[in-house]
């Protein structure tokens, strides 16, 4: 039984839709991604920067989504959500979650949380501008990367595939944002992520009003 530390509109998302592809039993313990709210003593001791996902099973916990997901593909292999150690796609694998953890989520993290990389709040525009450029920019690099391929990996489904996805859902007209329309290959393939049950389920009210 895993145990996974929650919130909506947040990265635990799209753990929680890994969770349900490999058909794992967990428990959700709901938590705020909201800087006024506390966190739980339990979700800080495992991650003192407060943020989620955060996962717990028997013996272990760990944070930082890109490794939660190799993670659990390593640890259900039989769910066929990554490829092998010894697979040829194996580098591309994991070059694109790293590159997705590192490089995509910190321009959103510009945009999302400006006061976190300057000094003062005068600067925050500029840091939130600097954002949406680079959302462009790194988002631009995962399409061409894409291609015409029918998945990120090529012609294997992957735990990759749900990753784009859940960062697609972070992308907002109201903060300026590009549209995801701008990346045709990323969303031929989010499209088609969308309609897996696992996504239904976790992204419910995402899909009922992807800008709440
Ligand atoms: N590098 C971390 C970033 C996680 C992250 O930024 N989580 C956000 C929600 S998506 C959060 O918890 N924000 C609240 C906070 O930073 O206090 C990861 O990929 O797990």
């Amino acid at each position: 039984m895993y145990k996974l530390f929650y919130a909506p509109k947040s990265a635990s998302m799209g753990v929680r839709a890994i969770l349900e592809e490999i058909g794992a039993p967990y428990e959700l313990i709901h938590t705020s991604v909201e800087m006024d709210k506390p966190r739980p003593r339990e979700q800080l001791a495992i991650n003192p920067n407060g943020w989620v996902p955060v996962l717990l099973w028997e013996g272990g916990a760990m944070y930082e989504c890109a490794a939660i997901a190799v993670f659990l593909c390593d640890r259900h292999p039989e769910s066929r959500l990554a490829p092998n150690v010894d697979d040829s796609d194996r580098a591309l694998f994991l070059q694109t979650l790293v590159y997705f953890s590192n490089s995509v989520q910190n321009a959103f993290q510009l945009t999302y949380y400006p006061d976190r990389f300057v000094d003062t709040p005068a600067d925050e525009p500029s840091a939130q501008q600097r954002g949406i450029r680079r959302l462009r920019e790194t988002w631009h690099v995962i399409d061409d990367q894409i291609g015409e391929n029918q998945w990120v990996l090529g012609d294997r489904f992957s735990v990759v595939d749900i990753y784009l996805f859940m960062l697609t859902t972070w992308l907002r007209s109201a903060k300026g944002h590009p549209s995801i329309a701008e990346f045709s290959n990323v969303k031929r393939i989010a499209d088609v992520v969308l309609q897996r049950p696992s996504v239904q389920l976790v992204y419910e009210t995402w899909i009922a009003n992807p800008e709440y």
